[in-house]
């Protein structure tokens, strides 16, 4: 039976109800400013929040979920950079698999790894196909994990992934382009695979506007998930308008595929 944190994605999935992420670097944010921006966002209307990054040398991951979950009753969901970043006290975890590279560490050693210390720990893990598009400069993502991202011109090549990826039964889909990138993943990529398969899709990597992002849920996405454009102090007050494009976005006028 799915569990809580897959339920929530497949409900969003099957109801056409788009979700805004707020991704929270542990790395980026000291505890106190995490929990201000995790209570700006439950009242702004954010429906979820995603923890990790591609270092994340945050020493006391447990106190940091457990203080975020002071503030707010939305999901909290590891979205781990590596087995060190793994706590008993999210809701559940990502179980990153990067299907785009070709690197078995990122592929299935990691979660080799990782599974008796989610086992044991009674941590829901919700197996997510992570791919990474590229988008105009190297990310993070791509060099922590020692991947190639797939080619941003090719969406034929995204879309034979995530069917393999359906097929393989991954729960859910991630098409990254990376946190900070200066290009988003292509609206029309995410349209094909949108059409290809029938999964939640999360969306998310230079998502700077409220426009963006809408323009993300449009093409097909589930969830969109926002990081940096949030770390920015005088970027909070637009938290609420990104929720609202985020949300109503269905609502308005479709995008040409
Ligand atoms: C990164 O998709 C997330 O893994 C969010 O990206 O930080 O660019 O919003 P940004």
């Amino acid at each position: 039976m799915p569990g809580r944190i897959h339920t929530f994605f497949l409900d969003a999935h099957r109801a056409h109800r788009p979700l805004l992420l707020l991704l929270l670097d542990p790395d980026h944010a000291s505890l106190e400013d995490a929990q201000i921006l995790a209570r700006d966002a439950r009242e702004a209307g954010v429906d979820g929040l995603l923890v990790g990054g591609s270092l994340t040398a945050h020493a006391h991951l447990d106190r940091f979920i457990r203080g975020v979950k002071e503030v707010t009753d939305s999901p909290v969901v590891l979205f781990p950079g590596g087995i060190h970043q793994i706590s008993g006290e999210a809701d559940a975890i990502l179980f990153l698999s990067i299907i785009s590279g070709r690197n078995p560490d990122s592929l299935i050693h990691q979660h080799v790894l990782a599974a008796p210390i989610v086992r044991r720990l009674g941590l829901e893990a919700v197996a997510t196909a992570y791919m990474l598009i590229e988008s105009g400069a190297v990310s993070s993502a791509e060099f922590m994990s020692g991947t190639r991202p797939l080619p941003r011109a090719k969406a034929d090549i995204a879309v034979a992934h995530a069917l393999a990826a359906e097929i393989l039964g991954f729960r859910m889909l991630y098409l990254e382009a990376g946190s900070g990138a200066p290009l988003p993943v292509p609206p029309g990529t995410i349209a094909r695979i949108a059409q290809s398969v029938d999964l939640p899709l999360l969306v998310g990597g230079g998502l700077r506007s409220p426009d963006a992002a809408a323009e993300a849920v449009r093409a097909g996405a589930t969830a969109v998930v926002v990081g940096t454009h949030f770390e920015t102090a005088e970027n909070i007050a637009q938290l609420r308008d990104f929720a609202a494009a985020v949300h109503n976005a269905r609502s308005t006028a479709g995008i040409a595929v």
